[in-house]
């Protein structure tokens, strides 16, 4: 189906009332012609500089192609702090219109082909038609969520002293029985895999017993792990502090890594970028999951304190570089990992959420693309010889390279936008968003 811009601009809110805009392959390529010529004496530039450094530019023009990264359903509305939350209008209220957020995404970059839902803010009234509009944007459902880090109107038992790991039992069952509903709903949209992130914890000291809490915890996975389909993976997120600020029971990846090999072989631990205490060496902990083969899942997003959830890339790019050197050369060397589930995990409190996540998804492929430039073989050389110059040299001299023009000839060659945001805008993308929804309207959860 293909959106045309024009007629929809006249012909107002009435007839699109029920459907967002679609961006189709034609006004991408509409909106290109400006671009390719600059493209093609950028690229024509690198790749020649490149392929006599010996690199392979198709091959890894066709990585960055391939590489997607899913979008969760939480990050297309303005998520706010606890101080506050600024609207932008037009925002998603309905699982539908998420979809259609992230085929927007994805009809611009052919980066984002999954969608990532949260239960229960997510569950689909018609499970065929939200298929049907999954496929009608080439998406697929990556990894469910599981909410047990507040009560939802209406409920049972209260997570308020802890879901997993409750000492209270009827809450720590009904928590449990909860990730079970998530795996059954996530089932019929043929999503693979179950994320558990737990705000488990204590705010002040006395107020849990650690090896209890943990080993109750230890139990809910396992019970849960016990319902997951032969083909599905278990990721089990980490975090240091907030909400509780005392301590949290799945505080590092050393927990996680310990009750994923409790559960079994299909658990994994997921990295969120986010969730480390300030100057972490993250690209070695990757590192080490990966060398044990238990790195399942990977959250990006930016941090300058703590657990910012700000557009990737903006504040600590070579970090992000670094880390995605560990991520290449695990993928590359270590056939023991399974290739990781990537999610932008953010929260967007001034941009509109879109352009964040536009943003976000450059950055994500700008540091796998200089990653992928590292010469591996000449750095294996160079650690051998112990030259830490040399390196250095070796590292800084793929980050340092404008790989741009690479992340284009990817875009070009799947028909997306050659520069994203300005498609975005010239297209009006939110004005219209505005007029299809309102200004008042507000994404499901947030
Ligand atoms: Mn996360």
């Amino acid at each position: 189906m293909t959106f045309n811009y024009i007629e929809s601009s006249i012909c107002g809110e009435n007839k699109f009332k029920n459907q967002t805009m679609i961006i189709g392959k034609d006004i991408i390529e509409q909106n290109n012609k400006s671009e390719v010529e600059n493209f093609n004496s950028d690229f024509a530039y690198l790749s020649d500089k490149l392929t006599k450094s010996g690199a392979n530019v198709s091959e890894i023009v066709n990585k960055i192609a391939d590489f997607q990264v899913a979008i969760p359903s939480w990050a297309l509305g303005a998520g706010g702090t606890r101080f506050g939350r600024f609207s932008y209008g037009g925002e998603p209220s309905s699982l539908e219109q998420k979809l259609d957020d992230v085929g927007l995404i994805h009809a611009l970059t052919h980066s984002a082909g999954a969608i990532s839902l949260h239960i229960p803010w997510d569950i689909p009234t018609d499970v065929k038609a939200i298929k049907e509009k999954a496929t009608s944007h080439g998406l697929i459902f990556d990894a469910m969520n599981s909410n047990t880090f507040q009560d939802q109107p209406g409920a049972k038992h209260s997570y308020k002293f802890g879901s997993l790991n409750a000492s209270n039992e009827d809450s720590r069952a009904y928590a449990v029985e909860h990730n079970k509903e998530v795996i059954r709903i996530g089932k019929e949209l043929d999503s693979k895999s179950l994320t558990v992130w737990l705000a488990d914890g204590a705010s002040f000291p006395g107020q849990l017993n650690f090896q209890t809490a943990l080993a109750k915890t230890e139990q809910s996975l396992k019970e849960i792990y016990s319902d997951l389909p032969e083909d599905w993976k278990l990721f089990i997120e980490y975090k240091p502090y907030e909400p509780n600020f005392y301590s949290t029971t799945i505080q590092d990846w050393g927990t996680s890594f310990m009750l994923a090999n409790a559960c079994g072989e299909r658990a994994y631990t997921l990295v969120d970028l986010g969730h480390h205490l300030p100057n972490s060496n993250i690209e070695q902990i990757v590192a080490t999951l990966m060398y044990k083969g238990k790195l399942g899942g990977f959250h990006f997003n930016d941090s300058k304190y703590g657990d910012d959830d700000l557009t990737v890339g903006s504040i600590k790019p070579y970090a992000l570089f670094l880390i995605f050197n560990e991520l290449v050369y695990g993928m590359e060397n270590n056939p023991n990992n399974p290739y990781p589930a990537w999610m932008i995990d953010a929260s967007h409190n001034i941009k509109d959420p879109l352009e964040d996540l536009l943003q976000s998804l450059e950055a994500i492929l700008i540091a796998y693309a200089t990653a992928l430039l590292v010469d591996q073989k000449a750095l294996k050389d160079a650690q051998l010889n112990n030259d830490v110059v040399r390196a250095q040299e070796i590292l800084q001299n793929a980050y340092r390279t404008d790989v741009r023009p690479l992340l284009k000839a990817a875009r070009l060659q799947t028909g997306a936008a050659l520069d994203p945001i300005s498609v975005y805008r010239n297209l009006k993308v939110r004005q219209n968003l505005i007029s299809e929804r309102g200004f008042n309207v507000k994404a499901t959860g947030l």
